[in-house]
């Protein structure tokens, strides 16, 4: 390389970096300017932030978050695992700009259509309140992603060890389809916040496999998230490694995806996003909730105005909750 390229390549990679720095002062003003408007939570919803900030991780059955929407998603999602039994690999990637490699996905198009009550969720008001503190800011809600493994032994895609990189905070709730009891049924794995390495340890930025992350973190503390059927790990992605382990079982889960309204690489959100799903919603949603959909709000159908003025509730979803003690 000619030194005149050297140092227009020195010059973009200074310029990139003091732009994120710039930007990054600018996200760290806003949290700060928006700390008295963060909802209120529980003590219950407190714990979940804490453990989320401390370790990466949280996990819980989804009958203890006695969120209102639980009743509709459990009725959707014995449909659901029907449907991704039955899916097959070449019926299911055209609603995604991407293929998925190591998954097969259920389009958001069917999602919508069959079962809304699993986008909806994503939207329930508490479940809100909790992202909303763990980033500190309004968020975006990138909707949710219903996909089976395929058992092909290969650390591919996903699998790989990463951090995602759409924002700065990216919170993603994973619930498990079937149960996932031990590692042959491909758990999520991490290491736990305290011990994430930046990608600097490692000689490649991708391709991070097992024998490259146990050379920078021992295996004994790489933890993985093991949990019965309907188990729901919260995690912030961008701010720990991790991956879902190579399954030796078709493991079915669902994940539901947010960042800040300002992401830091827009396009990468839009690739897996419900986009294609959003046109076919028609269960009223609050000025909260609509707002929740980012830039994904205009592709709405339309709606009258009192379902722009309805406040607090989804009203399709208002079955009663039997369990749950506590209340976030
Ligand atoms: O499949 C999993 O459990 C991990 C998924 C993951 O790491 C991701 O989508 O970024």
């Amino acid at each position: 390389m000619s030194i005149a390229n050297k140092l227009k390549k020195n010059y973009k990679k200074l310029t990139h970096k003091i732009s994120r720095l710039v930007s990054d002062g600018i996200y760290r003003i806003k949290q700060a300017n928006y700390r008295l408007q963060l909802p209120k939570l529980t003590k219950d919803g407190q714990k979940i932030v804490e453990q989320l900030n401390q370790e990466g991780i949280f996990m819980i059955p989804l009958e203890q978050l006695p969120f209102e929407s639980n009743y509709s998603l459990l009725e959707a999602l014995e449909k659901l695992r029907k449907d991704l039994i039955a899916v097959s690999s070449d019926s299911s990637i055209r609603d995604y700009h991407r293929g998925f490699k190591h998954c097969i996905p259920i389009n958001p198009t069917k999602i919508a259509r069959d079962y809304p009550e699993l986008f909806l969720w994503g939207l329930d008001e508490k479940l809100l309140d909790i992202i909303e503190n763990c980033i500190g800011l309004p968020v975006a809600y990138h909707g949710v992603i219903a996909r089976k493994e395929i058992v092909d032994g290969q650390q591919i895609g996903s699998r790989r060890w990463h951090k995602d990189g759409e924002d700065r905070n990216i919170i993603r709730l994973t619930l498990y389809l079937n149960d996932v009891l031990d590692e042959t049924a491909g758990p999520f794995e991490y290491i736990p916040r305290s011990l994430t390495p930046s990608y600097k340890a490692f000689e490649q930025n991708s391709d991070i496999l097992d024998e490259h992350m146990s050379k920078v973190v021992p295996r004994e503390k790489w933890k993985m998230c093991l949990g019965s059927k309907n188990t729901v790990v919260f995690g912030t992605v961008a701010k720990i490694f991790h991956h879902g382990k190579v399954p030796l079982q078709e493991r079915m889960a669902v994940s539901f995806h947010y960042t800040s309204r300002n992401p830091l690489n827009e396009e990468r959100c839009r690739e897996f996003s419900f986009e294609k799903g959003i046109p076919l919603i028609t269960a009223p949603l609050t000025m909260r909730q609509q707002e929740c959909l980012w830039k994904y709000q205009k592709l709405l159908p339309k709606r009258s105005p009192q379902m722009y003025l309805r406040d607090g509730k989804m009203l399709t979803l208002l079955k009663p909750k039997t369990s749950g003690k506590s209340n976030y």
